[in-house]
């Protein structure tokens, strides 16, 4: 099978300007003569109706908004290539899975759900992990979420859900925040939801980078071989750098000192070369196990546990190109769930079945035209050869007089392909049912994977998702939507619902209040499908949790330090630390009381990279206080209290040497430090590698957790 390398067959597409050393034109090619004044009559005359060049950059420009997803509206891409390591012929026909080493380009878009396109990178949200793969065969895109679950089961609820979480209709109050009324409204009638908002409520929702994510293809899909024969599989994304989040707090303050920030992260890394890589993992339910666990494998609030069906690593992707221009390719393009290529294939997921219908028609209306396909981000490599015909914005010349089959005029083209010519032809499942509006019982546990979950988190994540909805039910101005909710927590699990109550000045009430039952028709209301919990077979599951994650290998690799310093700072203590932390893929940055540079002990100069005022705590994964003259002015600046307030409270480590102590001694929080922290690295030995060393050791475990049990008991 032919290799496509990389992007270098997509760049071949064209359509791509660039206007080095060309003449300024009009659209229509003609060179302009003055691109500053409109055609008047007069210098100080009436603009003239003649002046087409003015109409038609205005024209243009009135028109350069397209409207922005309904969902996942924020959001960024690149470009990568996927490659297989482990090929899986025996499960699948999917050409680009066929032969280690077969390099698949492909374009990632990452993004929020709930916010307009302008919004916030940090909110908590659900983030987007959307995969186009140019193979073959035609695109196949995995549409996923790095959640591996979602709210609700049918699709039928999915517009209630987004118009409940989106800012409410009367103020468009608040933007990308699910604290609010309306969201806790519906989710407090949904007990479905209950093991998706588990999720919502922990550190997934904020994470740290979207390199540190893992992905999930949610549903459960099918794989086909070449003997037709299915299996069940989920799709997992394992990021090669860790799974990590930041905290709520910080979450809070980067939408307001860098709402770019996950862009911006993404963006300067593959810029840098520290191309983010994800391993693409499957777990495989043959087909004659579809109904040998206690969850239904077509609820996608459902996910199978690690420990029931391990995780089969079967490729890796990297991003190493960014996109050219934003708009033409992050926001043009298209996915869909329905692309698929022989080999994929969808189950009855109820969910699934919805989404297959809407996204072709979200196009239509986000742009505009059934020729998307045609735009190049969207363009597929393999040829396409059909009857499909004009549009808004057709591209393609279509040659001859056919555009219909059967047809003798043009010789029968073009012609069917036969399945072993490669034609999709779907799984021959067999259906044979009456036509119902109802859920299945086996859709009825609502809280049993919830628990799971909740089991699975370690004390420090826990607390989290205490403390995640003590702030959400707290934004909640009605007082029966915060009850009901605390009802439903009890199910999960008691202490969860108590200790949130405690924040809310609320007891958890003894009768669960839920009165809508979505599983039975309207003539069977409240029927024999009460929400009930079927206890998982697993009790505890080290991939559910971000701190106990498997994919977490200690490393500082792409991790950016704060190195504060002020004028006589020790040259030797700032390079040894840059040069160490660049040894291991980290970045130091200077951060000074000014732009500029800072002058050394030494007489040297070291250029500045931010201003206290142009920068802050949260946007750094450490920070570090080199030793110096000029100590005290640092200890008293308030811009520094407050760096390493929030560096301490954020629970990063803090690295400080020689008299630089005294800095962190001056500290509000300094009798609070504990001697056992492990994040707060200390040296008696100013400027020296060992010292480095320890400092960028600590840092790899990402925060120091331990010390919230200080903050916060
Ligand atoms: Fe989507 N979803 N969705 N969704 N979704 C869209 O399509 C929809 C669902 C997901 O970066 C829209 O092109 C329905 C689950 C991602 O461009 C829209 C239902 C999952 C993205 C749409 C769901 C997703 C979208 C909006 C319930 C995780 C962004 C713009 C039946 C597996 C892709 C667009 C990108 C985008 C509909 C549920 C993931 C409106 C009706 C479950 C990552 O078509």
């Amino acid at each position: 099978m032919k290799n496509y390398q990389d992007e270098k067959q997509r760049d071949l597409l064209p359509n791509k300007s660039d206007g080095t050393n060309k003449f300024l034109t009009t659209d229509q090619g003609l060179r302009i003569n003055d691109d500053n004044n409109s055609l008047k009559a007069g210098e100080r005359g009436p603009s003239l109706l003649e002046d087409f060049i003015l109409r038609e950059k205005i024209t243009h420009f009135d028109h350069e908004r397209i409207p922005e997803r309904i969902v996942h509206a924020r959001g960024s891409g690149a470009h990568g290539f996927f490659e297989v390591t482990n090929p899986i012929p025996e499960l699948t026909k999917a050409g680009f899975l066929q032969e280690a080493g077969l390099k698949t380009p492909v374009f990632a878009r990452f993004s929020t759900v709930a916010g307009f396109r302008g919004s916030t990178d940090l909110a908590r949200d659900v983030r987007g992990f959307a995969v186009k793969f140019y193979t073959q065969e035609g695109n196949y895109d995995l549409v996923g979420n790095n959640i591996p679950i979602f709210f609700i089961q049918d699709a039928s609820k999915f517009p209630d859900l987004i118009h409940a979480v989106k800012p409410e209709p009367h103020n468009e109050i608040p933007q990308a925040a699910s604290a609010h009324d309306t969201f806790w409204d519906f989710i407090s009638l949904m007990p479905e939801s209950m093991h998706m908002i588990m999720w919502a409520m922990s550190d997934r929702a904020i994470p740290r980078s979207y390199r540190m994510m893992e992905g999930f293809g949610v549903h459960t899909f099918r794989l086909i071989n070449e003997a037709g024969e299915s299996s069940f599989v989920k799709f997992h994304w394992k990021p090669k750098l860790g799974t990590h989040a930041v905290v709520w707090d910080e979450a809070l303050k980067i939408s307001g000192k860098n709402s770019d920030f996950h862009r911006q992260d993404l963006w300067e890394a593959i810029e840098a070369g520290n191309f983010p890589e994800w391993e693409l993992g499957i777990q495989i339910i043959p087909q004659e196990d579809e109904h040998k666990y206690e969850f239904d494998l077509l609820d996608p609030t459902k996910l199978v546990p690690e420990e029931l069906v391990p995780v089969t690593i079967i490729g890796r992707m990297v991003l190493n190109k960014n996109p050219d221009n934003f708009f033409a390719e992050t926001e043009q393009i298209a996915f869909h769930p329905g692309h698929v290529v022989p080999g994929i294939d969808f189950t009855n997921d109820p969910l699934l079945q919805g989404r297959l219908f809407s996204y072709t028609d979200t196009q239509l209306s986000r742009l505009g035209s059934p020729n998307f396909h045609e735009i190049p981000i969207n363009r597929s490599v393999a040829p396409v050869h059909n009857n499909q015909r004009d549009g808004h914005m057709r591209q393609e010349i279509n040659t001859g007089r056919v555009s219909y089959h059967p047809n003798s005029l043009g010789g029968g083209c073009p012609f069917q392909a036969k399945i072993t010519e490669g034609g999709f032809s779907s799984f021959n499942e067999r259906v044979d049912a009456h036509k119902v509006r109802e859920r299945s019982e086996s859709f009825a546990d609502h809280f049993g994977q919830a628990k799971l979950f909740f089991n699975s988190q370690t004390p420090t994540e826990k607390s989290h998702i205490v403390r995640a909805l003590r702030f959400e039910l707290g934004k909640v101005e009605t007082t029966a939507i915060r009850m009901r909710m605390l009802g439903l927590l009890s199910q999960v699990d008691k202490e969860l619902a108590e200790k949130v109550a405690i924040g809310l000045g609320a007891t958890v009430p003894a009768v669960l209040e839920c009165p809508i039952n979505h599983g039975v028709s309207p003539e069977n209301e409240m029927g024999d499908q009460e929400p009930k919990t079927v206890k998982s077979s697993v009790e505890s599951s080290d991939s559910l949790s971000m701190i106990k994650n498997p994919t977490n290998t200690p490393t500082i690799a792409s991790r950016k330090v704060a190195i504060i310093c002020n004028d006589g700072v020790s040259e030797t203590a700032v390079m040894n630390m840059k040069k160490m932390l660049l040894k291991e893929g980290a970045k130091g940055c200077i951060i000074a009381p000014h732009l500029g540079t800072v002058t050394t002990d030494t007489d040297g100069a070291i250029p500045v990279d931010f201003s206290f005022i142009t920068t802050s705590s949260v946007l750094f994964d450490a920070l570090y206080i080199p030793h110096g003259e000029n100590l005290n002015v640092l200890a008293e600046n308030d811009d520094v209290i407050e760096f390493l307030t929030d560096a301490y409270k954020h629970c990063k480590v803090i690295g400080a040497d020689g008299e630089a102590t005294s800095v962190l001694n001056a500290m509000p929080f300094a009798s609070k430090i504990s001697n056992d922290d492990a994040g707060i690295v200390l040296s008696s030995d100013p400027g020296s590698e060992t010292f480095a060393q320890d400092f960028m050791t600590a840092m790899a475990n990402h925060r120091i957790w331990e010390r919230e049990e200080n903050l916060y008991n």
